[in-house]
């Protein structure tokens, strides 16, 4: 058996969440005044956007699933020749957005639905006609292999979980705005009772049954996984969240070391995490359906498909 220190994973992405809030400044001068405002496209078409961002796709945490996806679209795309896909974090480059949005200059990120950006500014996915950034995705649960018999509450509270992707920007937003965490999971659970209450049917209350999730510091799942485990803690259990990086997220369930995490994205962006360690994990299905990952550029840039961008000299 293969040993690994996934704990100390987990302190990478850490930081990324206070970073999240800076940016978000009002909308007042989001450049809505397109009036007589029409050579100003033809400019834009001649501008070229490349140079101005240095041929850099602004990333996030190494190991996410849609930075290895941009990677691939820089090899796939002639015209992405001599780009280069930086990475960072989720809040440096949510950081790095909302900067460029207030200042009106071109960026181009590693985006993804749910994500409350779009909520917040005008934004685009490029369109991928290589279709190297996959179709429609969804985002499952896996637990570790024995859940089941030892923590049945725990594996049947998980395996009933699932919600919609507006429940999750619902969430999302709020801690975007400053809230913690559990204040918007508890928050987001004490208005959805219900979809909440079938989630814990059939279950009992424990005493302080340990339970520990893992999940990636990316803002959907610091969503999801809070409101996990918030109803996990209404219920009796005792729960911890370790943040790690993807493949230590993974591998973490699959060796035993984690009791499960609600955060695979599949069938393309962790598709190759899920078939290295299938066989050791247990595949509760969808929690949540119609999610998405691509290239993702404010409204007013004048590009459309990835293959708009042009290739560095
Ligand atoms: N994401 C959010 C992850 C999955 C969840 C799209 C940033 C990734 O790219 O691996």
């Amino acid at each position: 058996m293969y040993m690994f220190n996934w704990k100390r994973f987990g302190m990478v992405a850490g930081l990324s969440l206070t970073l999240v809030a800076a940016g978000c400044g009002s909308s007042e001068d989001e450049g809505t005044e397109s009036n007589g405002d029409s050579n100003g496209d033809e400019a834009a078409s001649e501008m070229n956007y490349g140079e101005e961002m240095g041929y850099e796709i602004t990333g996030i945490e190494a190991g996410a699933g849609v930075v290895s996806s941009a990677e691939a679209a820089v090899e796939e795309y002639e015209n992405l020749s001599g780009w280069e896909v930086s990475t960072s974090s989720s809040g440096a480059m949510a950081t790095a957005l909302g900067e460029a949005v207030e200042n009106e200059e071109p960026i181009v990120v590693t985006g993804w639905t749910p994500h409350w950006k779009f909520a917040k500014y005008d934004l685009k996915y490029l369109e991928d006609p290589k279709e190297v950034f996959g179709g429609e995705e969804q985002i499952k649960t896996m637990v570790r292999q024995g859940l089941k018999d030892e923590k049945p509450n725990a594996y049947k509270i998980l395996d009933q979980f699932n919600w919609e992707a507006s429940d999750m920007e619902e969430v999302m937003l709020e801690v975007s705005d400053g809230a913690s965490p559990e204040e918007a999971a508890q928050n987001w659970i004490s208005n959805n009772q219900d979809k909440v209450d079938a989630w814990t049917e059939g279950t009992e209350e424990v005493d302080g049954t340990e339970v520990e999730l893992v999940l990636v510091n990316w803002d959907s799942e610091i969503a999801s996984t809070n409101v996990v485990a918030e109803v996990m803690k209404e219920q009796g259990f005792e729960v911890t969240i370790t943040p790690l990086d993807n493949g230590p997220m993974w591998e973490s369930v699959a060796a035993g070391e984690a009791d499960g995490m609600v955060a695979a994205w599949l069938p393309g962006t962790h598709g190759d995490q899920y078939e290295q360690n299938k066989d050791k994990l247990e595949d509760l299905g969808a929690n949540l359906e119609g999610a998405k990952i691509g290239l993702v550029v404010p409204e007013y840039m004048d590009v459309d498909s990835i293959e708009d961008l042009e290739a560095a000299e």
